[in-house]
């Protein structure tokens, strides 16, 4: 495996670091210390044409300027937490709201504005960045130094292993993802709507106000949402499904069934024949289509298109603290928080 490094620029006063993996099959993977970012995923295509297939900024500096989340390492929380406040033993918690009255994507300061330290380590078959960094008691209002490691590993099999390991010296609360959006096509102004996916869920966490889980977890049975078999996301954009017409498409937790040694999600694009499949022991993904941008910025030029990549954000299901039944996001003291998920990348003729 072939690992290079370069710095890109700064960001909060510190050199901003990329580095380059690449293996024997044509696939590299760049990623930044600002924010434990993926920014480029280089993948060959039927024809053996070698084209990005993730959402990229033009520049460092606007990844900072306009915060898009492409690629970005998401926490304390992903997603949103109600009103920002939650019950931990017995002490609510008051912390830093950024959207309207709520926090999303663990507030102003989350993980993906910091500069995480990295190490590299290589051998034959795989190469990995450890990206770590301490998010400080308080930081965005939440309790507890938390030591959070995140590594990247790029196989000589084609996957892309995100792997997190987290510990603090107080109750917290704990749920990263990675928000790479993919576009297989290599194209960004080809919007995924001819992707295929293939998802192992059969219920989907209903959104509410201010795209707010209700609690209530859906059969996707009969609806846009059951991607049990395959088929194209165009379905989920143009259907008349109240949860679909809410958002344009998907912005939705799915809930996975995890039968063993299947993927839990397949994404496909015919055109180029590339493939991704996704592993994880996640409980959910968040599936968010590009339906609308967080700002307004260019990539290449041209103003992003809707549609332009899909996320596949591996989970809890979000607001977990607020909602019954939707799992423990606490870690504690004594725990070391640990979650894994992959994504091996395939090309058919
Ligand atoms: C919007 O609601 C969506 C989120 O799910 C997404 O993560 C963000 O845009 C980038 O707020």
């Amino acid at each position: 495996m072939k690992v290079s490094e370069a710095i890109i620029g700064q960001a909060n006063g510190t050199d901003v670091v990329a580095y380059t993996l690449t293996n024997p099959n044509g696939i590299s993977l760049t990623a930044m210390t600002y924010g434990a970012t993926i920014t480029e995923l280089m993948m060959p295509d039927k024809n053996g044409k070698t084209e990005n297939v993730i959402l990229t900024m033009d520049s460092l500096d606007d990844y900072v300027t306009h915060r898009p989340y492409y690629g970005a390492t998401i926490g304390r929380v992903a997603g949103r937490i109600a009103k920002g406040s939650f019950d931990l033993d017995g002490t609510t918690h008051q912390l830093v709201v950024n959207e309207g009255v709520n926090q999303l994507h663990g507030g102003p300061a989350g993980l993906d504005t910091h500069v995480w330290d990295a190490e590299i380590e290589a051998s034959a078959d795989e190469a990995s960045i450890h990206f770590t960094t301490i998010d400080a008691d308080g930081a965005n209002g939440y309790p507890g130094n938390l030591s959070v490691t995140v590594s990247y590993t790029l196989t000589a099999e084609n996957e892309w292993k995100v792997t997190y390991r987290a510990t603090t010296d107080k109750a917290t609360l704990f749920n990263p993802t990675n928000h790479v959006y993919f576009n297989l096509s290599g194209d960004i102004n080809r919007p995924i709507l001819q992707h295929n996916l293939q998802l192992n869920s059969a219920v989907f966490a209903e959104l509410g106000d201010e795209n707010l889980p209700t609690g209530a977890l859906l059969p996707s049975e009969g609806t846009p949402f059951d991607f049990r078999s395959a088929g194209t996301l165009a379905v989920a954009a143009e259907q008349s499904h109240p949860q679909t017409q809410k958002v344009a498409g998907f912005d939705h937790p799915f809930l996975l069934q995890h039968d063993d040694g299947k993927p839990d999600a397949i994404l496909s694009d015919v055109e180029s024949g590339r493939s991704v499949k996704m592993y994880t022991d996640q409980d959910c993904v968040v599936i968010f289509m590009h339906n609308g941008s967080v700002d307004k910025y260019t990539i290449s030029g041209s103003p992003v298109i809707q549609y332009a990549g899909i996320t596949l954000e591996t989970q809890a299901l979000p607001d977990a603290i607020n909602q019954e039944g939707f799992g423990d996001i606490t870690l504690r003291p004594d725990e070391v928080y640990s979650a894994e998920t992959i994504y091996k990348f395939e090309v058919q003729d």
